[in-house]
């Protein structure tokens, strides 16, 4: 079929530029794309032109949000290896807050306050991160709201957001192993453990030790767990192959993970050889005995239980499945764990009420789980849910999102002649991940679905060689799937999640109890000084701590002296009850500058290297005389 049959009805009204913009990575996205099956056929009715305007038309207005009034959802977007998280209204599109997390922020002093620092640790050396997979915390199967968790690729960490102030409160650098990538959340009975994959396989040790002869080492990735609570790692697990996306079921038993790698090659074409790779699944059930029992050794430099998993372990099971699978979603349903098959048309249904059965050898082989495996199209990478039954997948080499039945595509694997594939929608262009409002929750209310696509080609205005991505707003409430929006982003947003905004519960304030600054407090008590009142210059050696408090326009300080090569803290305390008023603290010339909301305390240090005078200012405008909010370090020569 070519792409202009399957583009009957949406290309009139999405690509007014013509349909031959297509298919530039056809064969070239995916090297082997080119031997594969073509895509299974339509199986709904085209509409007609006429009606398929209506429907444009009436979705359109859904999304817009009038002046004034609010989104229905909040969207979390990934940042990529921009390292941030971005806050969407959905289905505006607009951008509302941005929060920094492995990136460094000038605006907030994200990696520059020593409150940020903190929670960064070791790794606030690093100046980069490569974010993918952000997923909100639950609470039987249903988001609660509380945090909202994020894997680092780039350095090896997992980060946790608070979603009642917006900001990062806790970070762990993954040990003994390299590149966290899948990341996903225990559902059931809550988020106790925070999945994490490490993609890449590693000699262990790796200290060089064994590089002289690598193919004699032994060498392994590992399946992780982090303790949501605590940020702590609470385990790890051997596998065999590598690692790619993870997702978790809803009885709290089972977690699931694609491996594209079981050729355990260190090139493409060694990474492609053979026909099938596998989904392991983990039996946390028996990992969490295992710990009891003490079945686990710890590797050098920590004390993390690490178990084997390889194949022949009572704590995994390893699932052929066709060749270099990639994303893993669990259905909205609680039935499946679904591998997409990325090199291969197809996805694969693991069905996990099986499963028991498959831990208990109770079944002939592991393929027995399989529920279907059906045909999509080119390059399926992502799954989504609606809650209705039906399944959304992105084709990366068509760039399209198929709309298919996972009862239908069961009954056609066992036989019957039933077409599931219910709508191809042509997406603009090369689509990672998609993402159904509410879809990783038993509450998946299948109103609208992200495409995050890699490649806008000429959907915007050009802006040189690095394209905008293009993240698109699709509403599929109804029977077809219509396109509404293109939603230019920066690097790059792999994966999103779409919350009802009466599940996130945003404080209007800071709290000044608040344990984010608690260690700047404690600081201020050894000192003497209260935080609420206090303006006060503490030397201590050559290190001085200006406590300042803010209130609009001023600050409390607005001259101190310090001596040339000084280590000097600020702290400010921002006095301010009202709601928006937010502060800055800019040091000119010294690489400083943090914002302090009403009643935040937020501090910063720096070397005062240069004599003279240097003059500071409020950088977050808050008042009419914003511009007149300042202040002079003066610093006596050595
Ligand atoms: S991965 Cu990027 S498109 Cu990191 Cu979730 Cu599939
Ligand atoms: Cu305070 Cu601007
Ligand atoms: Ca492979």
């Amino acid at each position: 079929m070519s792409n202009e049959d399957q583009s009957k009805h949406s290309s009139a009204e999405t690509e007014p530029r013509g349909i031959s913009r297509r298919n530039f990575l056809g064969a070239t996205a995916v090297t082997g794309a080119t031997a594969l099956a073509g895509a299974a056929g339509l199986g709904s009715a085209v509409m007609t032109r006429e009606s398929w305007a209506a429907a444009v038309k009436e979705s359109s207005q859904k999304i817009h949000v009038n002046p004034g009034e609010l989104d229905e959802y909040y969207g979390f977007w990934s940042g990529g290896h921009q390292g941030e998280v971005r806050v969407m209204g959905v289905p505006s599109m607009r951008e509302l807050m941005r929060i920094p997390v492995f990136n460094i922020d000038s605006a907030t002093g994200w990696g520059l306050t020593n409150e940020s620092k903190r929670i960064m640790g070791d790794s606030a050396k690093y100046l980069n991160g490569d974010c993918h997979h952000p997923h909100i915390s639950m609470t039987d199967g249903r988001y609660d709201g509380k945090y909202l968790f994020i894997n680092d690729k780039a350095n090896s960490r997992v980060a946790r957001i608070r979603l009642d102030i917006m900001k990062c409160d806790k970070m762990v650098t993954i040990p003994n192993v390299q590149a966290i990538h899948g990341l996903r959340l225990q559902k059931v009975p809550r988020t106790k453990y925070v999945f994490c994959n490490a993609e890449f396989i590693i000699p262990h040790p790796n200290d060089g030790s064994n590089i002289a002869n690598l193919d004699a080492a032994e060498q392994y990735t590992m399946f992780n767990a982090v303790d949501g609570d605590t940020m702590e790692v609470a385990f790890q697990v051997i596998v065999d192959g590598n690692l790619d996306n993870v997702d978790a079921d809803y009885t709290g038993k089972y977690a699931a993970a694609t491996c594209y790698n079981a050729e355990k090659a260190t090139d493409l074409g060694g990474m492609m050889r053979l026909e099938r790779d596998w989904v392991v699944v983990f039996n946390i059930p028996r990992i969490e005995a295992a710990i009891q029992a003490k079945k686990f050794k710890t590797l050098p430099g920590s004390n993390v239980p690490v178990l084997d998993g390889r194949e022949g372990s009572e704590l995994t099971r390893y699932i052929p499945v066709p060749k270099n699978p990639h994303g893993l979603n669990t259905s909205s349903d609680g039935k499946y764990f679904i591998a997409n098959g990325k090199l291969s048309p197809t996805v694969s249904m693991i069905e996990i009420a099986r499963l028991d059965d498959l831990f208990a050898d109770k079944l002939k082989e592991p393929r027995d789980v399989i529920a279907a495996e059906p045909e999509l199209g080119l390059g399926p990478l992502h799954t989504t849910f609606d809650g209705r039954g039906n399944a959304y997948t992105t084709l990366f080499i068509d760039s399209q999102v198929v709309k298919w039945n996972m009862e239908e595509a069961v009954r056609a694997y066992k036989g019957e002649k039933v077409n599931y594939i219910k709508q191809k929608l042509d997406v603009q262009y090369q689509p990672g991940h998609n993402h159904a409002s509410l879809t990783e929750s038993r509450d998946a209310d299948g109103k609208w679905l992200v495409a995050l696509c890699k490649f806008s080609k000429d959907r915007f205005l050009p802006t040189g060689p690095l394209h905008a991505e293009n993240d698109q707003l699709i509403d599929i409430s109804g029977d077809e799937m219509v396109l509404v929006h293109d939603g230019p982003t920066y690097a790059e947003p792999h994966d999103c999640i779409l919350a009802k905004r009466d599940q996130i519960r945003p404080r209007k304030i800071w709290d000044r109890q608040d344990p984010y600054f608690a260690e700047t407090r404690a600081m201020a008590e050894k000192d003497g000084v209260n935080l609420d009142t206090d303006n006060k210059v503490i030397r201590d050696g050559n290190k001085v701590r200006v406590y300042m408090t803010s209130v609009a326009p001023t600050y409390g300080i607005t001259e101190f002296k310090v001596k040339q090569g000084d280590e000097v803290t600020v702290v400010i305390t921002n006095l301010d009850l009202v709601e928006d008023v937010s502060h800055g603290f800019c040091m000119v010339n010294h690489g400083v500058s943090m914002e302090i909301s009403p009643q935040q305390t937020s501090s910063i240090s720096f070397v005062a290297d240069k004599a003279g005078v240097h003059w500071y200012y409020c950088n977050w405008f808050c008042h009419a005389l914003h511009m007149e909010m300042v202040g002079r370090m003066i610093v006596e020569p050595a």
